[in-house]
């Protein structure tokens, strides 16, 4: 449980010392932190075998981090060096590393889902017991992808997780505004798998819901739907100009923050103290810095390998 808050506190800190470098100058394009999901991250990689892969979106590195990815490589990686987990090609946008399992994403939003089935359909195919999880995000299951995926998924008995991070907003549309139904798993009836809601600020409950998914996908009964509840507290990306949702919203949300939700479990249940949660979060602090400093001096990739990597 401890490596669990060490984790999600390694996301946050990725997040916020990479938003202020962005803010210096240092890194290109928008940036999209996941700050407020990092139980969903965290609690969903902690359930995979290191064998098991997963897909990303726009806002994908804790999500790596989950599954076991490597700070350092993560942290070039957003700053675009050749060290980076995708040899800097892929920015925060593409977090890739095969070695741990780790597929990526696509710029198509919904797209990573098929993908996700696609690996899944691999794994039944060698007859091999790996599960696949696709991470995505509310708005990405009003694309056909989602619909296309999930049917395909569940007519072939596909091991695959479908695990949406319903953070309440796509951009700047409120999930009440886009979605057809209650809830995102409402639509698990009718493509005949399992629909289970968790609150996708406990760690421990994303944990559980995915770990009896993948028991379920290992033993060849198919697919699942997972919908975490949860909430994204900073904009869309570091180009949103705000305004679209309530202060007071954001407050509420803030004071569900799944870390400081994680640190009062563990000091109930006396699995740490007060002393011991510092400690994480200055190692955590000391890591990712040590990781920027090292990203800051990493060469950026050589312009004569622009055309390495694009086809097989
Ligand atoms: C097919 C497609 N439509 C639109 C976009 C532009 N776009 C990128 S992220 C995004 C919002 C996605 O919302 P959601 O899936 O809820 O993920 P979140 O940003 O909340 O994590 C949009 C519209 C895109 N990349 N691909």
């Amino acid at each position: 449980m401890l490596e669990l808050l060490r984790k999600m506190i390694i996301g946050r800190e990725i997040d916020e010392q990479t938003l202020v470098q962005k803010k210096k100058g240092n890194i290109p394009g928008a940036l999209h932190p996941a700050i407020g999901q990092e139980a969903v991250s965290i609690g969903a990689g902690a359930a995979l075998r290191d064998s098991d892969t997963i897909t990303t979106t726009h806002r994908g590195i804790t999500d790596y981090i989950g599954k076991g990815g490597d700070v350092r490589a993560v942290v070039c990686e957003v700053f675009g060096r050749a060290n980076g987990c995708s040899k800097g090609r892929g920015g925060h946008y593409f977090v890739n590393d095969p070695k741990v399992g780790v597929l990526g994403g696509t710029g198509v939003v919904g797209g990573t889902m098929a993908m996700a089935a696609g690996h899944a359909l691999a794994f039944q195919t060698l007859g091999d017991d790996r599960v696949a999880l696709s991470h995505f995000g509310d708005g990405a299951v009003n694309t056909g992808m989602f619909h296309e995926a999930l049917n395909l998924a569940s007519i072939w008995k596909l091991p695959v997780i479908f695990l949406c991070q319903n953070n309440e907003w796509a951009l700047t549309v409120h999930v009440s505004k886009h979605l057809s139904c209650e809830h995102v798993v409402d639509r698990a009836k009718g493509y005949g798998m399992p629909g289970v809601i968790v609150d996708g600020n406990d760690v421990m409950a994303v944990y559980e819901a995915v770990s009896q998914a993948a028991s379920r996908a290992r033993n060849g009964d198919g697919p699942s739907l997972i919908e975490a509840k949860t909430y994204r507290i900073p904009g869309f990306a570091t180009s949103d100009v705000g305004g679209y949702r309530s202060e007071d919203e954001v407050e509420r949300w803030k004071a569900k923050d799944p870390i400081t939700m994680f640190e009062s479990v563990l000091l109930k249940k006396k699995i740490a103290d007060s002393k011991e949660i510092e400690s994480v979060k200055a190692a955590a602090k000391k890591e990712v810095g040590e990781a920027v400093l090292f990203a800051l001096e990493s060469p950026h990739p050589d312009p004569s390998t622009v055309f390495d990597y694009l086809y097989a």
